[in-house]
């Protein structure tokens, strides 16, 4: 049966967006169509370039990670790129699973063979002729849409020994995530591919040194990988002039909650977090805005001038994370909300740590007591939080348990959750 429609898009195929200029406009099944809207430009410019010459591009464009991060993707290329083992490897990471992120389903379903090119062009660039797609398990259209774009480029000779004619040997496999969030921790990923349990490693050696299997690996975001075209297409200095200075390009939100017209939208880096939640249609009596999903963080009303760039989000005390932007009116209940977010990382944590395995389970419980009322005084479960929230912050392996007290803390300390 034919899965459910994607996620409301409310701003697509727009001649002024560049991620999402194809969606709802070229067909997402037919490879002739998407060549017809533009696609395979940018994978003949990059064998115009050389390796040398995209990763060149792609560090002068600024392009920086899209899934939360923001390392620089020119040189997490130029370092695998330049490793002597071999072979290399190419992971793209569609495990996308951040409570209130659904930008990399809508590019994968709208726009899947942008995501083929965008990895062609990668691993060429890497020295990889092996590239995996792991793809968040509960995204049966983006398989079905993933599956048939490799197989038609396969047959069409754009994957293969020989793609494009220019002797270069690439071809994708795609695994399928079981429901771990952790599994989107990007070692933890490469264990999950390679048969293991879903366990981040420690780091470093960081997986451009020693990735899958062992082998230099540049794993990159859906959406990190799907800009690479464009900067490819317009060029760096045309790419690098969208934006700010330091957040260079376009950037997909994930808009939802308390707004009228949930979605993915489109903006340039720089634009106010108040916009954004114009063109999403905010309610009245806006209470608080989750900034960069359950690992991010609480902004009030009254804060949102913030400018939606890394440094900006990271000045203000919030993050940008992987996009999200959550609206919360006045009827939600906060203390709820927050049991909810403990609730999901208490189950999520992979339990290799001692400061996440139990640190999650304490806050779990001290938000319970604080919403059903029972047990110590709140001021007691607040003053633990805190301590509970650092040990996980200073002493867990991975971001899960180093972020997992992030929005709770804002949520007590910038909208007095409790008071
Ligand atoms: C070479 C070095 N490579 C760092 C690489 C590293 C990784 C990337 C970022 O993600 C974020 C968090 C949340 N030489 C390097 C190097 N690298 N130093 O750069 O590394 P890192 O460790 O800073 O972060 P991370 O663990 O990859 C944590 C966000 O992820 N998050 C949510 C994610 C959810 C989604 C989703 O559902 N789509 O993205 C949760 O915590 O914002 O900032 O590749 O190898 N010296
Ligand atoms: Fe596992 Fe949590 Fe430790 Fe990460 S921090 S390795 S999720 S127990």
């Amino acid at each position: 049966a034919e899965p459910p429609p994607a996620a409301a898009v409310p701003q697509t195929g727009e001649p002024t967006l560049t991620l999402l200029g194809r969606i709802g406009t070229a067909d997402p099944t037919s490879l002739d169509d998407y060549r017809a809207h533009g696609g395979y430009t940018a994978l003949r410019r990059a064998f115009e370039l050389g390796p040398a010459g995209v990763i060149r591009e792609v560090t002068d464009a600024g392009l920086v990670g899209r899934g939360g991060a923001a390392f620089p993707t020119g040189r997490k290329w130029q370092a695998t790129a330049a490793q002597p083992d071999h072979p290399h490897y190419l992971v793209c990471n569609a495990d996308e699973s951040e409570p209130g992120t659904f930008k990399d389903r809508v590019l994968m379903e709208g726009d899947p063979y942008a995501l083929v090119e965008a990895m062609t062009i990668a691993a060429y660039a890497t020295g990889a002729h092996k590239g995996y797609l792991y793809l968040r398990g509960e995204y049966p259209r983006a398989l079905a849409r993933l599956t048939h774009a490799i197989t038609q480029a396969r047959t069409r000779g754009l994957l293969g020994d020989d793609v494009l004619g220019q002797g270069y040997a690439f071809d994708i496999e795609i695994r399928r995530g079981a429901g771990a969030y952790i599994c989107g921790e990007e070692t933890a990923l490469f264990n999950s591919i390679e048969g293991y349990r879903g366990e981040p490693r420690s780091k470093p050696p960081f997986p451009v040194e020693k990735g899958l299997f062992g082998k230099p690996t540049v794993e990159n975001n859906v959406e990190t990988l799907v800009n690479v075209l464009p900067i490819l297409t317009m060029g760096a200095p045309a790419y690098a002039a969208i934006g700010t200075r330091t957040s260079t390009g376009p950037k997909l939100y994930c808009v939802s909650g308390s707004v009228d017209r949930p979605g993915v939208y489109e903006l340039p880096f720089g634009a106010a977090l108040g916009e954004l939640l114009m063109l999403a249609g905010v309610r009245k009596g806006l209470r608080a805005v989750l900034l960069g999903g359950a690992a991010g963080g609480f902004v009030r009303p009254d804060e949102l001038d913030i400018p939606l760039t890394f440094e900006g989000t990271r000045e203000a005390g919030t993050t940008l994370g992987s996009g999200v932007v959550m609206a919360f009116d006045d009827t939600v209940p906060l203390p709820r909300l927050l049991l909810r977010v403990a609730e999901f990382f208490r189950d999520e944590s992979c339990g290799q740590c001692v400061p996440c395995r139990v640190g999650t389970v304490r806050q779990e419980e001290a938000l319970r007591r604080i919403v059903e009322r029972t047990g110590p005084a709140a001021a007691d479960d607040i003053a633990l939080l805190r301590e509970v929230g650092r040990a996980m912050r200073d002493a867990s392996i991975c971001g899960l348990g180093q972020t997992a007290w992030n929005a709770v803390e804002s949520a007590i300390d910038r909208l007095g959750a409790y008071e």
